[in-house]
């Protein structure tokens, strides 16, 4: 009887064992977005969920604040801390607010990479770029152009939060390549802090304060729809056009409307697919994502990190009223 008692014992301790095992061998991943409720945001959500099923023993926490504030995420990057995830991927608020938090994960043995908006680089291992910075500036400045009579005019940009790492680079980048474009004069920069009632009233600040602005170039997929519903809510359509970066699910209203005639983005689904591979590679000790690595990442094939420690995953793609409906439907 005894005897019996024991092995019943010994095979549910085994049991539990090999539970634990099963749980401890899932790679647990915590995205961490800039904030919730962001359609970009959800579509690289689907990207990352697609990867962890793709490799299987994966599990992907979608999380964030709920407004694009670093303390946000600081508290949020504590919580995944405290769930023993094994890494994190990050598109950052700022920087270098979130670089404390985010050594302590390292400290602790969890991969820590920024995705979409970089951390620093004291903070992750390495950072993925959705494109060419350079790029991406050069891209927001022809579809100003492209907006614009023989592409002379003033325009305005609405940007993100006024630390957002992407919207920052990208802004200095069109700066940068300014004198390419003769023809286009910057004359304000105003930051919407990728909510939408924020942005859609600096949006409406900027049709009243700024007659001579003819184009508003929105580096923000939530800048750049409601600063098209503010022109259209305004009756500007036609007057005033709003271009930059969008998702075409959300700006198909806005090319059938004609606030805006054309505008660009990357795949946010394969944005957040890439993430998670690079963050899965990483745990599992297959790279170090040191700069000059290649790292694996499934459908999207091999990411080059630089000598920055950065990589950059493909050129965006420019939407209009050819192709709206059928990228509408995708993200
Ligand atoms: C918003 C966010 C995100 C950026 C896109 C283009 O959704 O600011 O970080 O990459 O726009």
């Amino acid at each position: 009887m005894k005897l019996l008692k024991q092995l019943a014992l010994g095979s549910a301790f085994a049991f539990a064992m090999l539970a634990s095992q099963a749980h401890a061998d899932t790679v647990k991943i915590g995205l961490v977005v800039k904030s919730l409720g962001n359609g970009f945001f959800e579509a690289a959500n689907k990207g990352a969920q697609e990867a962890a099923k793709e490799l299987g023993d994966v599990e992907v926490i979608y999380t964030g604040p709920t407004s694009t504030t670093a303390e946000g995420q600081i508290e949020v990057i504590n919580a995944l801390i405290a769930q023993n995830v094994n890494a994190i991927a990050i598109s950052a608020n700022d920087p270098d607010a979130v670089i404390p938090a985010l050594k302590k994960a390292m400290a602790r043995g969890i991969k820590v990479i920024s995705w979409d908006s970089a951390v620093a680089k004291d903070g992750r291992i390495m950072h993925l770029n959705p494109s060419s910075n350079e790029l991406i500036g050069k891209m927001c400045l022809q579809l100003a152009a492209d907006h614009l009579k023989d592409g002379k005019g003033d325009f305005a940009i609405l940007s993100a939060t006024t630390t957002s790492t992407n919207q920052n680079t990208w802004i200095e980048e069109m700066k940068k390549q300014l004198p390419n474009f003769p023809g286009l004069n910057l004359v304000t920069t105003v930051y919407g802090d990728d909510l939408s009632d924020k942005s859609y009233r600096e949006a409406q600040g900027l049709l009243t304060s700024q007659p001579n602005v003819k184009v508003i170039v929105a580096p923000t997929t939530v800048g750049v729809l409601a600063a098209s519903q503010a022109v259209a809510d305004a009756k500007k359509i036609g007057d005033v056009y709003v271009t930059g970066l969008g998702l075409p699910s959300e700006m198909a209203g806005a090319i059938k409307s004609g606030a805006t005639k054309e505008f660009a983005i990357w795949n946010p689904i394969d944005l957040g697919y890439s993430a998670t591979q690079i963050a899965y590679r990483l745990v599992k000790g297959e790279t170090d994502g040191a700069p000059g690595s290649e790292i694996a990442a499934g459908r999207m094939g091999k990411i080059k990190v630089g000598d920055n420690g950065e990589a950059a995953m493909a050129d965006p793609f420019v939407y209009d009223a050819k192709n709206i409906d059928q990228f509408s439907k995708m993200f």
